[in-house]
């Protein structure tokens, strides 16, 4: 009787391997089907990616992710060029291609120190910042009213110790800036998602600080949605428990809390530097770049694993998640390559260099798949 029931179940078992395979075949398999329902899935996009130049990464794309964001391109450098000159061309082309793809489309960045125009860092008085606040993020925002989805409207604001940067921004207007912007732009789109964005933000001292900031803004009249964590990471840090954490501690806040620029590092880092401050170089070496072709099946491995327990806790955490955004779409493109040293060979991402999914690719959609097949069979046994 028991060989029978045996047999039942393994033949209902199989027949639901083929309806399940049947059904990832339809749905095809990628990372932004995968994880449908649970957060949108994003990548960063340079120039080229933007304007469709290969047509192998574009087919990549726009098969596994569902948002984008632009690496550089909407940078105030890049959009407000002059005092009384706005260049849109490029972020026209960034939101025609997200629309064209029915993608989520998130606005980078409003306010942010870095890639400032030189006149915009040579502001010196609280009146003609505020002016500049105003016409800046007003008419950038208006601009793409109801065609972008959100924006990071203060990028980095914080120093690692939890104070604030001291910035052009703060110099000019005190913390009341912080509060400005957000009510600005939600002046300029009253539906658009509003986010502080920083780095290093699970790290518990800039973790209070963004707490801080957050409940300043609100405290003051400002509307915001979201806190992006940049996610830029390495292999042993941040703990998942510090991660987890900073999750739990701003979705308290009641804002959504996404993974806005996510990469893991495999390489040395010559000051045990944390997180992303692009000030900062090295002069390179050897030892400095120890995987120049391949990387190594150990380090692939621990790369994958630190993704897949990474994905694990975003899951466990769906509710509270609203985006997880890679930044970038393949290793060849990131960042790390250059940066804390220039010319390296890093590994940071799901696809290589040849847009080949990586171990860590399959780890990260084998939890998916692992979720699936346990409601398949819990369907199975229930019946
Ligand atoms: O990836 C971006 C790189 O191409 C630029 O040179 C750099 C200049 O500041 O900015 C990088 O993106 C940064 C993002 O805009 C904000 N968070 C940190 C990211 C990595 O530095």
């Amino acid at each position: 009787m028991k060989l029978i029931n045996n047999s039942i179940l393994l033949g209902v078992l199989f027949i639901s391997g083929i309806c399940n395979s049947q059904n990832t075949k339809t749905a095809q398999a990628s990372l932004k089907n995968s994880f449908k329902g649970d957060f949108y899935i994003g990548t960063a996009l340079n120039v080229s990616q933007i304007e469709e130049k290969d047509a192998k990464a574009d087919a990549l794309i726009r098969k596994e992710f569902n948002a984008i964001t632009a690496e550089n391109i909407m940078k105030s450098m890049f959009v407000h060029p002059s005092k009384d000159k706005y260049d849109f061309a490029m972020t026209e082309k960034f939101v025609a291609y997200g629309e064209k793809n029915k993608m989520f489309i998130h606005g980078h960045t409003l306010i942010w120190h870095s890639q400032l125009a030189r006149w915009m860092s040579e502001i010196k008085d609280s009146t003609e910042m505020k002016a500049f606040m105003k016409d800046h993020i007003t008419t950038i925002v208006s601009k793409f009213k109801g065609r972008i989805n959100s924006w990071d409207v203060v990028n980095e604001a914080l120093n690692e110790d939890g104070t604030y940067r001291k910035s052009v921004f703060l110099n000019t207007l005190g913390e009341s800036y912080l509060a400005d912007a957000f009510k600005l732009a939600a002046q300029a789109d009253p539906k658009v998602d509003l986010y502080y964005n920083d780095y290093n933000i699970c790290e518990p001292k800039k973790r209070e600080g963004a707490i801080k900031l957050v409940k300043y803004i609100k405290a003051n009249g400002g509307k915001i949605d979201g806190v992006g964590i940049q996610g830029h990471w390495r292999l042993d840090s941040p703990s998942l428990e510090e991660i987890e954490k900073s999750i739990l501690a701003y979705s308290e806040l009641g804002v959504k809390v996404a993974f806005t620029e996510l990469d893991i590092t495999v390489l040395p880092n010559p000051w045990d530097l944390q997180g992303a401050d692009v000030n900062q170089s090295f002069e390179g070496s050897a030892k400095m770049n120890p995987y120049p072709k391949t990387l190594p099946d150990s380090i692939q491995n621990k790369l994958a694993e630190r993704y897949a327990s990474i994905f694990k806790l975003f899951l466990k955490h769906k509710d509270k998640i609203s985006r997880v955004t890679f930044w970038g779409v393949h290793d060849g493109q990131s960042w790390l390559n250059d940066w804390p040293i220039k010319g390296r060979t890093n590994y940071p991402l799901l696809f290589d260099t040849n847009l080949k999914p990586k171990k860590a690719y399959n780890s990260v959609m084998q939890l998916k798949e692992l979720e699936n097949n346990k409601i398949g069979k819990k369907k199975v046994f229930k019946n």
